[in-house]
């Protein structure tokens, strides 16, 4: 059938995550504990609200749920402060021409996020228009590795399943396009996305060429 290309936002269309981490590392402090880069591994492509779970765990923090809730929005308003501040450039390497190539080829692509705040980020970097659908944190009742996100992007594209590449960063990411049926590539280390069916060190390896021979 018709293929067709499924991408992960946070981690492979752009670098957010360091944004993140500011932002969850600032909430760590003014609750008085540190929170490393390392640690910060275990919140990528992690929903928000487990984020702040996983940060409390590590903190040893035990709250009320009105405050979790106050936090959460505290860390959303910070975050949300570091991506109006972003740019066209900021976009990880080799993603615009890949977009502009499968554009060109008609091969239709769809973002697959778990992040809330996905369309603004595409909106701030002039990516919105290229999308044929957009599957966010707002349009799935269940987070990856559950597949519901990539599932439904493969319904709104009108793709079956097992025609879809997803490019993923995160394990829980590539677990769910596993799931899902679909093929998975992995951006970054390969002991992490060893689960993955191809893994890239970075987006700048995932070309045109490398494209045009998975599609063949
Ligand atoms: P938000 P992705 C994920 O985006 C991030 O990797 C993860 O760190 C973040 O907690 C999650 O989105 C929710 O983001 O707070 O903006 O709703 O990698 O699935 O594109
Ligand atoms: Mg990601």
């Amino acid at each position: 059938g018709k293929k067709a290309f499924i991408f992960d936002l946070d981690g492979v269309i752009v670098d957010t995550a360091k944004y993140h981490y500011l932002a969850w590392r600032e909430l760590a402090n003014q609750l008085g504990f540190e929170f490393t880069k390392e640690q910060n591994e275990q919140l990528k492509g992690v929903s928000r609200v487990r984020s702040l779970e996983i940060l409390l765990g590590i903190g040893n923090k035990h709250l009320d749920d009105d405050i979790k809730i106050k936090l959460l929005h505290e860390k959303n308003e910070q975050y949300l402060k570091y991506i109006a501040k972003m740019d066209h450039t900021e976009i990880l390497p080799g993603i615009d021409d890949l977009l502009n190539y499968l554009k060109f080829e008609k091969i239709p692509f769809s973002l697959g996020s778990a992040s809330k705040n996905a369309r603004l980020i595409l909106e701030t970097l002039n990516l919105m228009g290229l999308f044929d659908s957009i599957v966010d944190g707002n349009d799935v009742s269940t987070a990856k590795p559950d597949p519901e996100v990539f599932l439904k992007a493969a319904e709104k594209l009108g793709v079956q399943p097992q025609d879809c590449i997803v490019v993923e960063d995160a394990q829980a990411g590539i677990q769910a396009a596993n799931l899902a049926g679909m093929t998975s590539i992995g951006i970054g280390d390969k002991k992490v996305l060893s689960e993955a069916d191809f893994v890239l060190k970075e987006t700048s390896e995932l070309t045109i060429g490398f494209v045009q021979n998975l599609i063949a």
